[in-house]
């Protein structure tokens, strides 16, 4: 088939998981396009099957913001003109959706099926601003499919825009094809010279990820035992959060990476991943520690009890509780073996429930069920769209 991808370029989940799937798809012989405002990090090189597609936006001194959402429905009607698209699919409801929902429009027949994935702070952070949520709604229930990271993000779905909206849960995917990464990508020895024990986390930096509940759980790790704390990403509360070390006087125990694109190498050096979020819609990162057998102490919110079973692949927690997590940090660095077993579990549950080769066949599935239906259906509203 013909797919076009649409996502973010950034080093957030959608665009990790929007790129290996587009790397999937052209691995099992489909043609696919992507096309964002720059090369999603993950896609940098040349993978055989997938193409680029810029979206370059007009600057006019008359237009105060750069209309991407126009930009971005452009490109994809061109894209989708040329190459014979089958399928739209796009990763984040807004602006994507929208753009491609616009872009159907655009082209006229043959229409190709639009799909759109959502994958969290698109419904529970952009989507709760009261004025998008007419063009959200109305994107979701144009699509022909929609899909969620997990059974949590599809019920708030409905709750929240849509009551009667189908929304198939289609979980995020790791390759498990690989072993573990070793710790000759990291820096084990330069982190921990005496052995201490490596705790990191890896987020956006966004308020909703809570860096001080991360700082505050290894202040209070590290007084009981020797212990580094590797913080991976950039956001704005990166500033805030050195602060917070320097307040703490963790001083060189704490190590700022900024943004990274080998997670799983630098994972090989940890002993436990923090992601103590107040809401997280799946938790990619928590995934991707479980593959490289880290166990994870994250907050019981959202779609995280989806992914990390509480006991299984680490330990959960309600949100703020950074005595119950410095506890069960505590538990584990000073039980290697359990630790080690929880990190096994976690690679396994992985496998189980999460490897690429169980989650990508069922995007295949809904682009083929989708194509095989009549091509007219789009401009007829679903159920449950105000007429
Ligand atoms: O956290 C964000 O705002 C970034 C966003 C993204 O675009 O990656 O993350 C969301 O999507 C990921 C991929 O599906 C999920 O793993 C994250 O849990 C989700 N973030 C939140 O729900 C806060």
């Amino acid at each position: 088939m013909r797919i076009a991808i649409v996502c973010y370029p950034t080093h957030g989940g959608s665009g990790v998981v929007a790129s290996e799937l587009a790397i999937a798809l052209a691995d099992s012989g489909h043609d696919v396009h992507v096309v964002s405002y720059a090369v999603p990090f993950r896609l940098r090189g040349f993978h055989p099957g997938v193409r680029f597609h810029e979206v370059e936006i007009a600057s006019y001194p008359l237009l105060r913001f750069p209309p991407y959402t126009l930009g971005l429905a452009t490109k994809l009607a061109e894209v989708a003109s040329e190459e014979g698209l089958d399928v739209i699919h796009a990763h984040y409801a807004v602006p994507n959706a929208v753009s491609a929902f616009l872009a159907r429009e655009i082209i006229g027949s043959p229409r190709p099926r639009l799909v759109t994935t959502l994958h969290g702070t698109d419904i529970t952070l952009v989507g709760a601003d009261r004025s998008f949520d007419r063009v959200i709604r109305f994107a979701l229930e144009r699509s022909d499919a929609v899909t969620a990271v997990s059974g949590y993000l599809a019920e708030r779905t409905r709750r929240d825009f849509s009551p009667h909206l189908p929304i198939a849960v289609i979980p995020n995917f790791v390759d498990t094809a690989l072993p573990p990464a070793d710790t000759s990508a990291c820096a084990r020895e330069a982190w921990a010279p005496a052995g201490e024990a490596i705790l990191m986390h890896i987020s956006n930096f966004r308020p909703v990820k809570r860096i001080s509940d991360v700082v505050r759980v290894f202040h209070a790790v590290r007084q009981e035992e020797p212990a580094r704390l590797v913080l991976i990403g950039e956001g704005p509360e990166r500033l805030f959060a050195q602060q917070l070390v320097r307040e703490l006087e963790l001083g060189d125990d704490v190590l700022f990476l900024g943004q990274q694109d080998d997670v799983q190498g630098l994972l090989a050096c940890a002993d436990l991943l923090l992601l103590p979020s107040e809401q997280e819609s799946f938790g990619l990162t928590a995934l991707e520690a479980m593959v490289a057998r880290v166990p994870v102490i994250a907050t019981s919110i959202g779609g995280l009890p989806e992914v990390v079973t509480d006991g299984e692949a680490g330990r959960l927690l309600p949100v703020g509780d950074v005595s119950g997590m410095a506890r069960a940090a505590l538990k584990l660095i000073r039980d290697p073996g359990s630790r080690k077993a929880m990190g096994r579990a976690g690679r396994e549950r992985a496998k189980r429930h999460f490897r690429r080769e169980l989650v990508v066949p069922r995007y295949e599935a809904l682009y083929r069920r989708l194509a095989a239906e009549p091509r007219d259906r789009s401009s007829v509203p679903m159920a449950g769209s105000p007429s």
